[in-house]
């Protein structure tokens, strides 16, 4: 196993290189567990705290390495490692923290694809679904959409109805992990050194893909999964683990809420039909609502576009909206 395989590439190389430290060595996180570090370097796993002056030099949260971040050790000494500093991220995936605090919360840093896991049953949200679009948009992370659970509709059109709302140019894969069907199709996203994150409410069955596609991992995922209060298990951590086949993949809990960090930028490219529609609006600041001349509703009255995805556009868009106001006051 090389580092290549842990991901690797000629952007770390290159900011490894700057650093200019021969005493140096680098290593991936893997889990992070209060202020613990897992890490591995493709040879050997090492357990690493931040030293001193890494902590001391810390200003925010999002300033602390994360799943998936390459960090810089000094040459360790048996398995426990000292964190120097933070190679420059590629991108990284975030949220706002829960609650009132206006505050970035990573979810992985360096990461290729993500895919947004939904279940077909009664829960399935195609708002939901937009919202971790969004954050993908935000750092420019290739998003698949994956259905899980198809055994639950009596045909697949009935799926393809379920999902109908959703953009059409982003793609989708319809599975059953519980019947082996549609999961050979995902397997190609799983290439050497490439980072995959698993997104999606509780219980949509991203654990038991992980356990699918890798068998050999399963006591590796059991362990980090505890019983809930209903009798189910769920992930209550996150890890990013190698595919036996190759390719490395973050299992995260289910989130029970999304908000966006994200920019109007993000919701300008997740919502791109919308955007092409407004510029022909009567009005420059048309809020598409009542106005007259208002190119939207006339797309929603025609059928052109979904009035629940409207609803969707406006709602988030006020929600970066606010989001921008609060971190301008907080200067992040
Ligand atoms: N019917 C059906 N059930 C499934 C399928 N895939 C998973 N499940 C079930 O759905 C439940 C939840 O699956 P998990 O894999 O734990 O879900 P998760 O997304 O990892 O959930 P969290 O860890 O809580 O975020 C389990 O009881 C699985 O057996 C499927 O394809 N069809
Ligand atoms: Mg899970
Ligand atoms: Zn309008």
């Amino acid at each position: 196993m090389t580092l290549e395989d842990y991901g690797w590439d000629s952007h770390f190389e290159t900011e490894f290189h700057r650093i200019k430290k021969t005493s140096f060595v680098p290593a991936r996180v893997c889990r992070v567990e209060k202020d613990r570090y897992f890490l591995h370097n493709g040879v050997s796993a090492y357990e690493g705290v931040l030293s001193g002056k890494f902590r001391s030099q810390t200003r925010k949260k999002s300033d602390l390495p994360t799943i998936g971040d390459w960090v810089v050790m000094k040459k360790p000494s048996g398995s426990f490692g000292l964190i120097e500093m933070l190679l420059r991220r590629k991108n990284a995936l975030s949220r706002k923290t829960a609650g009132m605090v206006t505050e970035e919360q990573l979810i992985s840093a360096n990461v290729d694809a993500a895919m947004i896991f939904s279940a077909l049953d009664q829960d399935l949200s195609i708002p939901r679904i937009e919202r971790y679009l969004l954050l993908c948009a935000q750092c420019a992370i290739e998003p698949f959409c994956v259905f899980n659970k198809l055994d639950l509709c009596s045909s697949l059109e009935e799926a393809l109805t379920k999902t109908q709302m959703l953009r059409p140019d982003v793609q989708r894969f319809f599975i059953s992990v519980q019947n082996h069907t549609g999961i050979s199709e995902l397997l190609p996203y799983f290439g050497k050194g490439k980072t995959v994150v698993l997104l999606g409410s509780s219980g949509v069955g991203k654990t038991s893909f992980i356990n699918a596609i890798a068998p050999n991992l399963s006591g590796k995922t059991q362990e980090v999964r505890v019983t809930d209060h209903k009798g189910k298990h769920t992930t209550t951590w996150r890890e990013l683990v190698l595919l036996p086949g190759g390719g490395l993949l973050v299992d995260n809990p289910g989130m029970r809420e999304v908000q966006l960090w994200a920019d109007k930028d993000a919701l300008e490219d997740t919502f791109e039909d919308i955007l092409a529609l407004e510029s022909a609006c009567r009005f420059r600041n048309c809020s598409h609502l009542s106005e007259p001349g208002c190119a939207v509703l006339r797309a929603v009255e025609n059928g052109q576009l979904r009035e629940e995805r409207l609803e969707n556009y406006r709602k988030l868009k006020a929600e970066i909206n606010r989001l921008t106001v609060r971190r301008k006051e907080v200067g992040r």
